[in-house]
C-alpha cells in the first residue's frame, strides 16, 4: 500500500479557492498514486462528473482511485475502490454491493471498533483522528500515536493512519505503526512533492 493516501476533499479545496481538478493534476505529476475523492455536500450528478473527470487525470498512470461514500454510485464512478465511516452503510451489505475485489477502507477511532473491523471483509481500516484537525467538524476525540500503535496490534490489515498529519508528523505516525498516511490539509497547505519524499525515505 502507497504510503501516502491523498484525499482530494472537495470542501477544503473551495475553501482554500482551489480547484479539484488542477489539484489532483499536481498530485499526479509529483507521483500521488492513491488518491480518495471525498465530497459531502455535492449532488450524486455532480460527484459522477467529477469522479469521470478524475478518471481521465489519472488515466495511464497506475494510480488507485477510491470514493467516499456514496456506495450506490461506485460501478458509475469508474473508481477502484469505496471508502466508508463508521456511520455510513455497514460493510457487509458495502461490500455486497461493489464486489469482491473492489477496494474497501473503512473509518475507526477506538480500539473496539479496529478490532471489529479487522474481522470484516476490508481492504484496509483506517483509524485516527491521530492529532488534532480542524478539516472534519464532526471528528472523535484523538488516538495519538499510541492509538495508531495500538491499531496496529488489533489488525494485521493495513493500517492508514488519519486526522492532523503533515511533512512535520508524518515519519512519526509511520513508525507507530500506520502503513499508509491519509492527508487533507497537509497537502493542500503544504509541498506535495517534499510530503511525498517524506514518506518514501
Ligand atoms: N476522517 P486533515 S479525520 C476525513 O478520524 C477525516 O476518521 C478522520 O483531514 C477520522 O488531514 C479526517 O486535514 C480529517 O486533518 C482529515
Amino acid at each position: 500500500m502507497p504510503r501516502l493516501y491523498a484525499i482530494l476533499d472537495a470542501e477544503s479545496c473551495a475553501r482554500r479557492g482551489v480547484s479539484l481538478l488542477e489539484t489532483a493534476k499536481a498530485w499526479r505529476d509529483a507521483g500521488v498514486t492513491l488518491v480518495q475523492y471525498r465530497d459531502k455536500v455535492a449532488s450524486d450528478a455532480s460527484v459522477l462528473e467529477n469522479a469521470a473527470l478524475l478518471r481521465r487525470v489519472f488515466e495511464g498512470t497506475d494510480a488507485t482511485l477510491i470514493l467516499n461514500d456514496r456506495v450506490h454510485l461506485f460501478a458509475a464512478s469508474g473508481f477502484d475502490g469505496v471508502h466508508v465511516g463508521q456511520g455510513d452503510d455497514a460493510v457487509a451489505p458495502v461490500r455486497a454491493v461493489i464486489g469482491p475485489d473492489a477496494v474497501l477502507g473503512v473509518s475507526t477511532h477506538n480500539p473496539a471498533q479496529v478490532s471489529i473491523a479487522d474481522g470484516l471483509a476490508v481492504s484496509y481500516v483506517a483509524v485516527g483522528p491521530v492529532f488534532a484537525t480542524l478539516t472534519k467538524l464532526d471528528a472523535e476525540p484523538v488516538v495519538g500515536l499510541d492509538g495508531v500503535a495500538l491499531a496496529r496490534s488489533l489488525t494485521r490489515k493495513p493500517l492508514v493512519a488519519i486526522g492532523g498529519i503533515a511533512a512535520v508528523n508524518a515519519s512519526s505516525v509511520l513508525e507507530a505503526g500506520a502503513d499508509s498516511v491519509a492527508v487533507i490539509s497537509g497537502l493542500l497547505d503544504g509541498d506535495v512533492a517534499a510530503f511525498l519524499r517524506i514518506v518514501q525515505e
